[in-house]
């Protein structure tokens, strides 16, 4: 190859990589014709209806003949008001728990804690919100279109595409083929419905905006609906958020015109709605309010109104693409099952079938559900992305952070989609200010931390109960994310600007930890470790402890990412030293004395073996503290605890499941992750592919996607390890478009189970090891540059 300035083919070998393209980044791709969700009937629960999305404003596709519903969502869409929940009594109690827990006195320690070491106030209720000051995310509500006609169809077909993010619905009905596109277009900001018909005059509909409670709908103009209400504030029910969706038809050919709260569609040839929807939210503390959604639903709608439907669509298709096309997955397998609608290939899977084309299916939807609930400028994907029905919506909807929203966003740098990313470190520094105070009320600490739980309006105070709400690692554990996102695309402007937010979550933890008078070591405490329970030799049942497992390594890799950072911005200080030195004296993993790696810092039983959360093993996945290549020690220590926790039934939720396919992955198993993957498809994927806890939390989703990458790339032990984790039932197979830290995208073709091809695209310089098996390579990359090698690892 021209550029190549050096190579020397074997393991071990380096190769200069010297630019070679004017854009290394890589082409927007070929269409991917086979990734359509398609069903043959509409749906009939929420759970088998299509999600669209822009980000923000999202709608649930039914599909109905006689009667479409979009049920409705925008991202900030909450009851509630912020609040000052910190405990003034909390750190009073915090040196006497910590003391009776060193001492062995569990049951003691619990008793105080329950009472002292949780927020004030009624904190998140449990999920039952809606009149709390906590809140609950909360349903827009119904856009019904209720259409004319017999009633009776055939060659019906429901479908979402998305490579196109757009959901179809097509029938025929006596003599006429009918058909409905949805899309919502971030481009845009707006929800898009059009309804057309293969003969003359045949669209008739009556339009309706409403929704459970708090609302007004009426006409906007001779063309549109208004709908508008406030959110129960948790206090007197008079200062909640504000909302506003307006609708507005456009008909070709026919009558539009309005009747009281309804829109009326008459003998259109085609008509095209347009839904606009905001709330007075803004993401900024103390108040969270600014938005006037008054001004710029009108503004939205007159702007997207005044664009021809086409226009519309290529726009959002356009926009949509750009970040899509990014990556393309080919497991291999037949076509056969690609014929067959969505739910049915499903049901087969559940029933033994083989189908690798769905898991290449759910892990493009699983993309295509970040794009589409994570946008610029807007809040990040909740527990639910930005889809939930209702007003008490499970677990209201919030952001938990011992491991839920966190896995929303483990796919967004690997799967190439990084911008997808930014809502997430919005929030993050939007704790700040709350978290600053929580470090001292409760913690007499400086620093910021969140717990459990927040919302949309900074809750950062520890759950209502210890035992799940007393998790402030949280915090720390956020910050990973500001660190992953300059690890894979080196923005040295972007660490700058993250540096002091990751600074104060340490300066957190330089106060928090506390010396073990057994050990010596630095712990932390009074935490539990994610939400299992221990047992002690005398019988003793406790949740809180000090320096669990995973705390320790959380904190481990937040001092490891500022160290690695503070080395990036040239900055050495005392706050440098302090956590250099912090670093040296955390207790480490331990391996107890049956092999496996101890979820607590002694070997207690736990109450629960089979565990959904397998907190202990944070070091192996997301964390890097254990690495089958750099600790093979640790990491068959946590292979043996994953192990474990199977044989007891752990894996029994979505998220579990698909963080389990993350763990084998990280050991290299290819085919235990594969056997997670299929798991993940045949018991926690409900008929539209959401994925279920049970019930529907969309975690799990992006945490199969993530896995699914992590099968075929990784890049978190200081190399680049190409298919390290690649089952024996994906035998040949491409993916092109993943990233890897260091600012490398990596296209990769197999057959017969072995590396055949890899291009490696450098978006910086940098030197970098790759790996293949037992073969590696060096590459000194210059930004720009790409690079073709073989399965020996060997220049094309
Ligand atoms: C965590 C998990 C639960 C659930 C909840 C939303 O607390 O332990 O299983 O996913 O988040």
């Amino acid at each position: 190859m021209k550029n190549l300035i050096l190579q020397l083919a074997c393991a071990a070998c380096l190769i200069v990589l010297i630019p070679n393209r004017s854009n290394p980044q890589s082409a927007i791709r070929s269409p991917q014709s086979d990734l359509k969700l398609w069903y043959r009937q509409p749906a009939k629960e929420w759970t088998e209806a299509l999600p669209v999305g822009n980000g923000r404003l999202g709608a649930m596709v039914f599909g109905g003949v006689d009667k479409e519903r979009l049920q409705l969502n925008e991202v900030s869409l909450w009851s509630g008001s912020p609040q000052d929940a910190d405990n003034p009594e909390a750190l009073a109690a915090l040196h006497e728990v910590r003391k009776l827990i060193f001492e062995g006195k569990y049951a003691e320690a619990s008793a105080i804690a329950n009472r002292k070491l949780v927020c004030k106030g009624a904190g998140s209720r449990s999920a039952s919100a809606t009149g709390s000051l906590y809140g609950s995310y909360q349903t827009l509500g119904d856009l019904t279109l209720t259409l004319d006609g017999s009633g009776q169809s055939s060659d019906y077909r429901r479908e979402l595409d998305l490579d196109a993010a757009t959901a179809t619905v097509s029938y025929r009905q006596g003599d006429a083929m009918f058909r409905r596109e949805i899309f919502s277009s971030a481009a845009d900001q707006a929800l898009v419905v059009r309804l057309t018909c293969d003969k003359p005059g045949r669209i008739s509909f009556t339009a309706n905006l409403n929704r459970p409670e708090r609302f007004a709908t009426s006409a906007d103009g001779a063309d549109g609906l208004v709908m508008t209400g406030q959110m129960n504030d948790g206090k007197n029910g008079t200062s909640g958020i504000k909302y506003v969706a307006r609708l507005r038809a456009i008909a070709e050919g026919g009558k539009v015109g309005t009747t009281g709260s309804s829109l009326r569609i008459e003998g259109a040839n085609a008509a095209t709605l347009i839904l606009a929807a905001g709330t007075d939210y803004k993401l900024q503390p103390p108040d969270y309010r600014g938005n006037d959604p008054e001004r710029t639903t009108a503004a939205q709608l007159a702007q997207a109104a005044a664009k021809s439907y086409l226009d519309l669509r290529d726009r959002h298709v356009a926009d949509y693409q750009k970040l899509f096309r990014r990556v393309s997955l080919d497991l291999g397998g037949s076509s056969e099952p690609k014929s067959m609608p969505t739910d049915e290939r499903l049901k087969a899977v559940r029933e033994g079938a083989t189908d690798p084309g769905l898991i290449g299916l759910y892990f493009q939807f699983g993309r295509y559900l970040l794009i589409s609930s994570s946008r610029l400028g807007s809040l990040p994907a909740n527990l639910q992305g930005i889809w939930a029905d209702g007003v008490q919506v499970p677990w209201n909807g919030d952001y938990h952070a011992n491991i839920n929203v966190q896995m929303n966003y483990w796919p967004a740098e690997v799967c190439n989609l990084a911008e997808c990313h930014q809502p997430l470190f919005d929030l993050i520094d939007s704790l700040r200010p709350s978290g600053r105070k929580t470090a001292k009320v409760h913690y007499g600490a400086d620093g910021w931390t969140v717990h459990t739980i927040t919302n949309v309006f900074g809750f950062t105070s520890p759950g209502e109960s210890p035992g799940w709400g007393l998790f402030p690692a949280a915090g720390a554990w956020l910050c990973q994310h500001l660190w992953e996102h300059y690890a894979f695309g080196g923005d040295r402007q972007f660490l700058q600007r993250v540096w002091p937010i990751m600074r104060e979550s340490a300066e957190f933890y330089l106060d928090f930890l506390v010396a073990d008078p057994r050990t010596g070591r630095l712990v932390s405490g009074p935490v539990n470790s994610p939400e299992n329970t221990l047992i002690t030799a005398d019988g003793q049942r406790a949740s809180l402890c000090m320096g669990p497992a995973m705390d320790q390594e959380i904190i481990w890799d937040l001092f490891t990412n500022v160290l690695e950072s503070a080395k990036v911005l040239g900055i050495e200080d005392e706050f440098v030293r302090r956590v250099r030195n912090a670093r040296e004296r955390l207790l480490g993993p331990q391996i107890g004395s049956d092999g496996r790696l101890l979820e607590w810092s002694q070997e207690f039983k736990e109450a629960e073996p089979g565990h959904r959360h397998m907190s202990h093993l944070f070091a192996l996945h997301p964390g890097r503290q254990i690495s089958v290549t750099g600790t093979p020690e640790l990491a068959a220590a946590a292979r043996k605890s994953l192990e474990y926790r199977l044989s007891h039934g752990g894996g029994h939720t979505g998220w579990s499941r698909a963080w389990i396919i993350n763990f084998w992955a990280r050991l290299h198993d290819g085919d235990k992750a594969h056997e997670n993957v299929v798991a993940l498809l045949a018991k926690s994927t409900l008929p539209n592919f959401f994925d279920t806890h049970p019930p529907f939390q969309i975690d799990g989703n992006f945490g199969g996607t993530a896995g699914i990458a992590e099968m075929l790339l990784q890049s978190h032990a200081d190399e680049i390890d190409l298919l390290p984790a690649l089952p024996g039932a994906w035998p040949s197979g491409r993916v092109t478009g993943l990233r890897a830290r260091g600012g490398f995208e990596v296209d990769l073709t197999w057959d017969s189970g072995k590396l055949i091809e890899a291009t490696i695209r450098a978006t910086q310089d940098g030197l970098c090891k790759f790996r293949y098996r037992d073969s590696t390579t060096q590459i000194d990359a210059k930004a720009g540059s790409s690079l073709r090698l073989d399965g020996t690892l060997k220049e094309l």
